[in-house]
């Protein structure tokens, strides 16, 4: 780290917004466009783009179809930007952030390749120290943390990395240059949505893959599909519409209630339901076959088991089948991916799957990898082995509240918020999309929470209050809700299949659930409810 210069003024800004992927650049431009505040972004990448910035690996995309993976604040961006894909690929997602931020003039507000180090609250000031990797420090009245759900990769503690001669990658800090795969022997460790959307663009450069699959996933087609004009045509003719119904929706997602349910039919019928909705693809599967895949298990079983037929029928080699097919967990309650060719990938000559499940990567050596007994080489190890989620991207952040609190004291536990959006102890401490906000489509909840931000921020300089944070009741009000709702959900058994959704990925991390499962349209209605009524459930306070 740069040594902090202490004998330099710190720059004072109203607000240092950290981060630019989707909610940071809409928040930017909220507080300096909107609200007049003078701003300090500050983005550890060279550019914008966040999670899009940072996860270029081969064959990354969005798992949302293209008409909602991205902002509905503009009806200008919105009619002007063509898409390509029905599910956009990395380097389009970034491209379309980079313009938004042109078209609103937010570059300017950022230090780029830049990251926070640390930050703490002034008591007798009420004013957030920020000191920066390269030393200098900035004064903020609000520190608003815009650092994503899944920005923190997760590198596993494997022994031997160091020794390992070859190259290797994270997906989630894959370099900004082309990467040499063809004619190398290739790892990919990892088989969650990123490892699946990844496999089947390496087996088609390199001269080996070997996948080492520690669970087998439950993986829909996504069906994706070059647009036409007319496909672009039909969406922006409906765009206002389609972004309210994003609104009313749990995941904010563009799909209507089936309104049946799967026991509710015959084996034909329901057979036949599955049949179309794989072929419609990615979320279609889980959201518009059956209304009850996601609450209730002999439902949910149904689902698993025409999946794992799918698996018989497409994979060739029997045993390789069997491998990849997923028991005992129902389907959802791991994140649920979708891929093109990600089974029809294991009957390719050059491809070939380790089972990791039982017998662990020991450890990693100078032209490859172990496990137990085998030792296998390789040029090139790609870890597809996830993050850090939710409080990961905060834990790399030395936060300090009041009293010298630092945030991973407070949150040791778990996080603890109001609507994610402020903990007690941090006053002007605004998190958007942050701990304990919904699990839903990402851009819809980003733009939801930093309005939200705006609000609570405007409101207060119109009533001269100093200071926000969250009520200890409304904090312990919000998590019992959040630990209820996580009970009633599939989604919610996280813990038992290691997830990210629960902090059970990471070793060491404490297990309690990190998202809100109780929907995108409650959330907003809860928002409002609070704005509404004064902020309830946030001290506003003058000390
Ligand atoms: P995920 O979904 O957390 O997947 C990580 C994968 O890496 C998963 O298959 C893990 O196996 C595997 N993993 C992690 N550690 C190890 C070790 N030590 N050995 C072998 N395998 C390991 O991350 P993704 O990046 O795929 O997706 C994250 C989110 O990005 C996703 O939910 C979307 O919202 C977008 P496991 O299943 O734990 O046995």
């Amino acid at each position: 780290m740069v040594p902090v210069d202490e004998g330099t003024r710190p720059t004072r800004v109203d607000a240092v917004v950290i981060g630019a992927g989707f909610s940071g650049l809409y928040m930017v431009h909220l507080l300096r466009n909107k609200l007049g505040l003078t701003v300090q972004g500050v983005e550890a990448a060279d550019g914008v783009g966040g999670t899009w910035w940072w996860n270029r690996y081969p064959g990354a995309r969005t798992d949302s179809l293209y008409y909602i993976y991205c902002y509905s604040f503009s009806k200008e961006i919105a009619d002007q930007w063509d898409w390509n894909e029905r599910y956009s690929a990395q380097p389009d997602v970034q491209r379309y952030l980079d313009h938004v931020a042109t078209t609103f003039d937010l570059h300017s507000a950022y230090r780029f390749s830049t990251r926070v180090e640390r930050a703490e609250f002034q008591a007798d000031s009420g004013i957030w120290l920020v000191t920066l990797s390269d030393g200098s420090r900035l004064e903020a009245t609000y520190l608003v943390t815009a650092i994503g759900l899944l920005s923190a990769p997760n590198l596993p503690p494997f022994e031997g990395l160091d020794d390992f001669k070859g190259e290797w990658y994270h997906t989630a800090r894959w370099p900004d240059h082309d990467v040499e795969l063809a004619g190398k022997r290739v790892a990919v460790i990892g088989t969650g949505s990123t490892g699946i959307q990844l496999i089947p663009t390496v087996a088609e450069q390199a001269a080996e893959l070997t996948v080492f699959q520690r669970t087998p996933n439950y993986v829909v087609p996504s069906q994706n599909k070059m647009l036409t004009s007319e496909d672009r045509d039909e969406i922006k003719r409906d765009y206002a519409a389609i972004f309210q119904r994003l609104r009313e929706h749990p995941f904010a997602m563009p799909f209507a209630s089936p309104g049946r349910n799967a026991l509710d039919v015959d084996d034909d019928e329901r057979r036949r339901i599955y049949e179309e909705a794989w072929q419609k693809g990615g979320f279609y599967f889980l959201f518009e076959a059956f209304d009850d895949l996601s609450v209730d298990d002999a439902a949910n079983e149904t689902a698993c088991e025409f999946i794992r037929g799918k698996i018989q029928e497409i994979v060739e080699d029997a045993d390789t089948a069997e491998l990849l097919t997923p028991r005992g967990y129902p389907y959802g309650s791991k994140r649920p991916p979708a891929g093109t060719d990600y089974y029809e990938t294991f009957n390719r000559s050059n491809v070939r799957l380790v089972d990791v499940s039982t017998t662990p990567i020991d450890h990693l050596t100078e032209s490859g990898l172990r496990v137990g007994d085998t030792e296998y080489e390789f040029d090139v190890i790609i870890f597809a082995t996830g993050f850090d989620a939710s409080t990961g991207a905060f834990s790399r952040i030395d936060i300090r509240g009041r009293d010298g609190k630092a945030l991973s004291d407070a949150w040791a536990n778990g996080p603890v918020t109001n609507l994610g959006f402020s903990t007690s102890g941090f006053p002007n401490l605004l998190m958007v999309s942050g701990p304990l906000s919904p699990f839903a489509n990402i851009p819809t909840c980003s733009e939801v929470c930093a309005d939200f931000v705006a609000g609570l921020i405007g409101y207060m300089r119109k009533h001269d209050i100093k200071l926000v944070e969250s009520t200890e009741t409304a904090e312990k009000e919000w998590a019992a809700h959040v630990t209820d709702i996580a009970n009633l959900i599939l989604a919610g058994r996280g813990e038992a299949v290691n997830t990210w959704f629960a902090g059970a990925n990471i070793e060491g991390k404490a297990h309690a659930i990190n998202v809100y499962f109780g929907g995108a349209d409650d959330y907003i209605a809860r928002c409002n409810h609070s704005a509404e009524n004064d902020y309830e459930g946030f001290a506003l306070t003058n000390a």
